[in-house]
């Protein structure tokens, strides 16, 4: 049995809730993701990504960068309908409301991902960064454009 000195005792009953709050304040991002997939067709053509992402936080955050090792860049894209063409448009911010969540899916949101150096089978990891809440790291699978 380990007997501790009350003094000793009280001393690391400080130092523990004083580490606490820190640890806390380092984790605690009010965004998550899932159902994360990258879409890859071929070395030349740029991959799509998507993901859902929560906010399990009462205020809004957006969206406002993405980045990963497998691309040279990783942009937000918007696609959208004009004149029955369909065509994409670069998009700055991606609002996430409060306890809500949006899905990059095709036909809308999507990250798009220059020259993709990615192999279908893999995981690649894309870092998202938004206003209003930490970076988040995220890993996706990698799955073949138009298969399952
Ligand atoms: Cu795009």
């Amino acid at each position: 049995m380990l007997i501790v000195p009350p003094r000793l005792a009280l001393a690391l009953l400080a130092l523990s809730s004083a580490l606490a709050p820190a640890a806390a304040l380092a984790q605690s991002s009010p965004v998550t993701s899932s159902g994360g997939v990258a879409r890859y067709t071929v070395p030349g053509l740029p991959a799509a990504i998507y993901l859902t992402l929560a906010n399990r936080g009462n205020s809004a955050v957006s969206l406002v960068g993405a980045s990963s090792p497998a691309c040279s860049r990783l942009m937000l894209h918007q696609t959208m309908n004009a004149n029955g063409m369909s065509m994409m448009a670069d998009s700055a911010a991606l609002p996430i409301p409060g306890n809500g969540s949006v899905t990059l899916a095709p036909g809308g949101y999507h990250l798009m991902c220059e020259d993709p150096n990615m192999t279908v089978g893999q995981q690649v990891s894309v870092i998202l960064t938004f206003t209003g809440a930490p970076a988040l790291t995220v890993s996706v699978p990698v799955k073949s454009a138009g298969g399952p």
